[in-house]
C-alpha cells in the first residue's frame, strides 16, 4: 500500500478485500471525478481515466466519487471491480426518477453547509442529519459565510437546537475563519464531503482548504435566472496535509432513502414519547399523549414534531419503493441464474 492511497483512505478494510490474484494483476485506485461513461481515478502513481464496463452498470455496481476500484494498468482500462464501501451517502433520486442515488462513497465526515446569508434552516438540517446518520458517516454542521450573519449567536443557538449533539462550527471560506478547524478534522486517511444548497459557500471552503482557487466560485447574484449551480460535477480533492474533500453541486433537498437515521435526530422526541399512554402513539388524537402535552407546554418545538412526522412518512414511502427495487433485483438475479442453469443443462445434454 503506497503513501498516496493511504492518505486518501485506502486502509486495511479495503486492502483485505483483494484476492492474491487481484493483488498480482490489478491496481487499486480511488474515483476522484465522474466523467460520464468514464471515471477519473487516482492510482498510487497518478491519475488516469478508466471506463465503466456495461457489466458493472447492469449489475447496479456503478462506481461513484469516493469509491475504491480495481483496474489493470494501461490506457483507459475497464474497471474490474468496485470494492465494498465503508459508508455511503445516499438520497432518493431527484426529480421523477426513482431509486437510490449514491452521492459519495467512503466518507468519514459529511459537512452540512448552511450559509448564514440565507440563515439556518432547522428543518433542512434535521433532514440532512437523518441522511447522514443512515450513511455510516459522522455529521458536522458548518455555519458558513459567518461574516454575512445578521445574528451569529442566534443562528448558532438555532443550529445547535436542531443538531442534537452534532458538532456545529462557524466558518468562512472568504475570511478563513474556522478553516483550520475543518482541516484538523481531515487528518490523513480521512475524507469529508460538502453538502448544502447552491451558493452556501462550499467551493469557497474547498479552495480555502486547498490554498488555491481550484474550484470556480460564482457569485450567487451572477448565476443565471434558472438559479443554476456554480459547481456541476462531484470531485474529490487530496488536501496538502493529507486527507480528502469532495465538492459537488448544490443540493436543494436531500430526499430520504430509508428510515435509518431519523431516530437519532429526534432522540428528544423519542424520550418524551416514552411517556405517551399508548406505545404506538402517533401523537395525533390519542389521549394521554406526552408529546402533544410537551408542545402545548412549550417544551417541544411544534415545527420539530411536524418535521419528524413528515420525514417518517417520506421514509415509509421510500422503504416501499426500496422494497419494490429489491424485488426487481431479485427477479433479475433469478432470470440470470436460470439462464445460466439452462446453459449448463444444454452443455450437459451435448456431452
Ligand atoms: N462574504 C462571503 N461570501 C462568501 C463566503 N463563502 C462564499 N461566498 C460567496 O458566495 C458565492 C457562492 O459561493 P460558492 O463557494 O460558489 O458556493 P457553493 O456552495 O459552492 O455553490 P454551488 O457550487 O452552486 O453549490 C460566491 O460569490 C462566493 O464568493 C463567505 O464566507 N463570505
Ligand atoms: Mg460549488
Ligand atoms: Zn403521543
Amino acid at each position: 500500500m503506497g503513501p498516496v492511497l493511504a492518505s486518501l483512505g485506502f486502509g486495511p478494510f479495503f486492502e483485505a478485500q483483494l484476492s492474491p490474484e487481484e493483488r498480482a494483476a490489478l491496481l487499486p485506485g480511488r474515483a476522484v471525478a465522474d466523467r460520464g461513461r468514464r471515471l477519473a481515478v487516482r492510482f498510487e502513481d497518478g491519475e488516469r481515466l478508466v471506463t465503466i464496463p456495461g457489466r458493472l452498470r447492469a449489475a447496479g455496481e456503478v462506481p461513484v466519487v469516493g469509491d475504491f476500484v480495481l483496474a489493470p494498468p494501461g490506457e483507459e482500462p475497464p474497471i474490474a471491480r468496485v470494492l465494498a464501501r465503508r459508508s455511503r451517502l445516499s438520497r432518493g433520486a431527484a426529480g421523477r426518477a426513482e431509486g437510490e442515488q449514491v452521492l459519495a462513497a467512503n466518507v468519514d465526515l459529511v459537512f452540512l453547509v448552511h450559509g448564514l446569508d440565507a440563515g439556518v434552516k432547522p428543518r433542512r438540517l434535521e433532514r440532512e442529519l437523518a441522511a447522514v446518520y443512515a450513511s455510516g458517516a459522522e455529521p458536522v454542521v458548518l455555519l458558513a459565510k459567518v461574516d454575512l450573519a445578521d445574528d451569529r449567536a442566534g443562528a448558532l443557538a438555532e443550529a445547535e437546537g436542531a443538531a442534537r449533539g452534532a458538532a456545529v462550527h462557524e466558518v468562512s471560506g472568504t475570511t478563513g475563519e474556522g478553516v483550520e478547524t475543518i482541516r484538523a478534522l481531515l487528518a490523513p486517511g480521512r475524507t469529508g464531503v460538502f453538502v448544502g444548497p447552491s451558493g452556501a459557500g462550499k467551493s469557497t471552503l474547498v479552495n480555502a482548504l486547498l490554498g488555491a482557487e481550484v474550484q470556480p466560485v460564482t457569485a450567487v447574484r451572477a448565476r443565471d435566472a434558472r438559479g443554476r449551480h456554480g459547481t456541476t460535477g462531484r470531485h474529490l480533492f487530496a488536501l496538502p496535509g493529507g486527507g480528502a474533500v469532495i465538492d459537488g453541486p448544490g443540493i436543494r433537498e436531500l430526499k430520504l432513502w430509508g428510515a435509518g437515521g431519523i431516530d437519532e435526530v429526534f432522540d428528544d422526541v423519542a424520550a418524551i414519547a416514552a411517556g405517551c399512554r399508548f406505545a404506538d402513539c402517533t401523537h395525533e388524537e390519542e389521549p394521554g399523549c406526552a408529546v402533544r402535552e410537551a408542545v402545548e407546554e412549550g417544551r417541544l418545538d411544534p415545527g420539530r414534531l411536524e418535521s419528524l412526522k413528515k420525514l417518517e412518512s417520506e421514509a415509509r414511502s421510500a422503504e416501499l419503493r426500496r422494497g419494490g427495487a429489491a424485488a426487481q433485483e431479485e427477479k433479475r438475479r433469478w432470470r440470470t441464474v436460470s439462464r445460466d442453469r439452462r446453459r449448463i443443462n444444454r452443455g450437459r445434454g451435448r456431452e
